[in-house]
C-alpha cells in the first residue's frame, strides 16, 4: 500500500485536490486548483456542480494513483437525486435569498426551544432545514449532502457522512442519528435522508466513468466532510486549551468539548453544536469572515489583495467599525456601498479609500473573532490559552495580528490548508498509519510552517471599539 492520500476540498471560494504523502511526516502538495464561481440561473443563485465535478476529476487524473481518496466541502447544501438517480437540478447556493422567512416560520410552529433540543444547532437562514422547506421536492427520492453527492458519482455509492449531516438541523445532536420524529412533523419525506456513515468508514471504490476519467481507482474514504469538521480535526493543539478559528470565506469560531452545551444562554448567543471527528462537538458560532474581503475586491476589479493589506496597515485605527454578522452583509452584491450604509446607520463616517475599507473590514473581523472566542470560553466553560487561526485568513498576518490583540490571546497562525489536512489524516488512520486525534494534531503541529502572534498594544482600545458594537 503506498502512502499517498488525495484530498477533495470544496470552498466556498475555491476547490483543490491536494496530495499527502505519509511516507516521512506528512508532506502536502497542491495538485489543483479551480475557483467555485456561483452562477445565477432563472433567478437563482447556484453551484456549478457539474464543473465543480470535472476538475475534480481532472485533479485525481493529476495527482496519480492513491491509497485512498477524501471529500470534503462546505457545508448545508445538497442536491436531489430523481428515482432514475439524476440529479433534479444544479444545487442551491446557500447565499440565495428562497429561505427568507422560512427559519421564522419554522420558529413559531415547531418551537425554538425545541429546534435547538433537538439539533443544537444554530439558526442560520440557510440551514438545510429551511432550504428543503423552500424547495420543490416533487419527483425527489433521495438528498445529498455535496460531498456525497460527489462521493456518489465517484463512487455510485450513497450515503450521509455525520459531521455534515449535522449541519442540516435535521440530526439528533444526542445521538447522532436523523431526527425522525422532527422530519415528519415538518411534513419532510423520511426516505430523502440516506444512512449515515461515520468519518473513516468506507464509501466505496472510484469506479465506472469516474475511474476511467481518472485513469486509476481506489477506495473513497468517508472524512469529515464538513470542511470545519476537517479542518478542526487538523488544528495543531497540544492540549484541550486551545480555541480557533477557521478563517476562510466564513470564520467559524469556538472550542471543541466532548458534550454539547444546550443551554437557553447558548441558544441566546446562537453558538452551535456540530459534530466533529471522534465524537467531539465543534461548539461555534459563525462569524461572516473573509466574505467581507472577497466581496469588496470583486468591487474594485484589477485591484490587488497583498497591495491593498499593506496599505491598510497603514490606515487610521478604528476609523470605523461594523457588526461583521449584519444579515446585510450575507447576500453577494456591492458590498463597500453596504459597509458605507452601515457606517452611516451607525453614526460613523465610511471609510473613504479601498484601504480604509480593508482596515474597517480587518478590525471589524477581529470584534467577531473576540466574542465569538470570549463567548465560546464563557458558556463552554473551557479555558482557553492559545486561539489556532487556520483556513486561508492564516495568510493574513495583519488579521491575524488583530485577532490576537482582539482577544488578548496568542494566535497559532496556520496550517493554511488544514482542512485539506485533517481530510487526509482521517484516511491515514483509516488505513492505520495514524492513531487518534491527538497524534493527527502533533502531526501537524511538526509538519507544517506555523507562525504565533502575541497580543500587542493596548487591550483597552479594542474593548473601546467593541463597546461601539455593543
Ligand atoms: P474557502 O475554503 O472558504 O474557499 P480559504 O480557506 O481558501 O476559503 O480562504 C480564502 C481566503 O483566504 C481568501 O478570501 C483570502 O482572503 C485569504 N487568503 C488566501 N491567500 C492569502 C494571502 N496570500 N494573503 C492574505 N490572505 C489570503
Ligand atoms: C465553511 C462552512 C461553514 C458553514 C458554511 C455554509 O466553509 O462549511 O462551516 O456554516 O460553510
Amino acid at each position: 500500500m503506498s502512502r499517498r492520500f488525495a484530498a477533495v476540498d470544496l470552498g466556498a471560494s475555491s476547490g483543490r485536490v491536494m496530495l499527502a504523502d505519509l511516507s516521512d511526516g506528512l508532506e502536502l502538495t497542491e495538485v489543483r486548483r479551480f475557483p467555485n464561481e456561483p452562477v445565477t440561473v432563472a433567478g437563482r443563485l447556484q453551484w456549478d456542480i457539474t464543473r465543480l465535478y470535472s476538475e475534480i476529476l481532472a485533479g485525481l487524473r493529476d495527482a496519480g494513483p492513491v491509497s485512498s481518496v477524501g471529500v470534503d466541502s462546505w457545508a448545508v447544501d445538497y442536491g436531489l437525486l430523481d428515482a432514475s438517480s439524476s440529479l433534479m437540478g444544479d444545487p442551491v447556493h446557500y447565499r440565495d435569498d428562497r429561505t427568507r422567512g422560512v427559519a421564522e416560520r419554522v420558529a413559531e410552529s415547531v418551537g425554538a426551544e425545541t429546534l435547538y433540543d433537538v439539533s443544537g444547532l444554530q439558526v442560520l437562514p440557510f440551514n438545510t432545514i429551511y432550504q428543503l422547506l423552500a424547495d420543490r421536492l416533487d419527483g425527489a427520492v433521495t438528498m445529498l449532502l455535496i460531498p456525497d453527492l460527489i462521493g456518489y458519482w465517484l463512487t455510485g455509492e450513497v450515503g450521509a457522512e455525520v459531521t455534515n449531516a449535522s449541519t442540516t438541523g435535521l440530526l439528533d445532536v444526542r445521538t447522532r442519528s436523523w431526527a425522525f420524529p422532527l422530519i415528519e412533523r415538518l411534513g419532510l419525506p423520511a426516505g430523502l435522508f440516506p444512512p449515515l456513515r461515520q468519518p473513516g468508514e468506507a464509501v466505496g471504490e472510484l469506479r465506472g466513468r469516474a475511474a476511467d476519467a481518472v485513469g486509476w481507482s481506489a477506495p473513497v474514504t468517508a472524512v469529515g466532510s464538513h470542511d470545519t469538521a476537517s479542518a478542526v480535526a487538523a488544528v495543531p493543539a497540544s492540549g484541550p486549551a486551545f480555541a480557533y478559528i477557521s478563517c476562510g470565506t466564513w470564520s467559524l469560531a469556538g472550542v471543541e468539548l466532548p458534550q454539547p452545551v444546550l443551554t437557553p444562554e447558548s441558544r441566546a448567543a446562537n453558538f452551535t453544536n456540530e459534530a466533529g471527528i471522534d465524537g467531539t462537538v465543534r461548539y461555534l458560532r459563525n462569524v461572516m469572515g473573509l466574505w467581507l474581503l472577497q466581496e469588496c475586491l470583486r468591487a474594485w476589479p484589477g485591484s490587488d489583495l497583498r497591495e491593498l493589506l499593506s496599505a491598510a496597515a497603514g490606515e487610521r485605527p478604528f476609523a470605523a467599525v461594523v457588526n461583521p454578522d449584519e444579515p446585510v452583509f450575507l447576500p453577494p452584491g456591492d458590498m463597500p456601498a453596504r459597509i458605507a450604509a452601515e457606517c452611516r446607520r451607525t453614526g460613523q463616517e465610511p471609510p473613504s479609500s479601498p484601504a480604509a475599507y480593508v482596515r474597517c473590514v480587518l478590525e471589524s473581523l477581529a470584534l467577531g473573532h473576540r466574542l465569538a472566542v470570549r463567548q465560546a470560553m464563557e458558556l463552554s466553560g473551557r479555558d482557553v490559552e492559545v486561539v489556532h487561526l487556520v483556513g486561508g485568513g492564516s495568510r493574513n498576518e495583519l488579521l491575524c495580528q488583530f485577532t490576537a490583540d482582539a482577544c488578548g490571546l496568542p494566535v497559532v497562525a496556520g496550517p493554511a490548508e488544514a482542512t485539506a489536512l485533517g481530510n487526509v489524516l482521517v484516511q491515514a488512520r483509516s488505513a492505520g498509519l495514524v492513531s487518534d486525534l491527538a497524534e493527527m494534531r502533533s502531526l501537524v503541529a511538526a509538519s507544517q510552517p506555523l507562525r504565533r502572534y502575541e497580543p500587542s498594544g493596548d487591550p483597552q482600545v479594542w474593548e473601546k471599539a467593541a463597546a461601539r458594537l455593543a
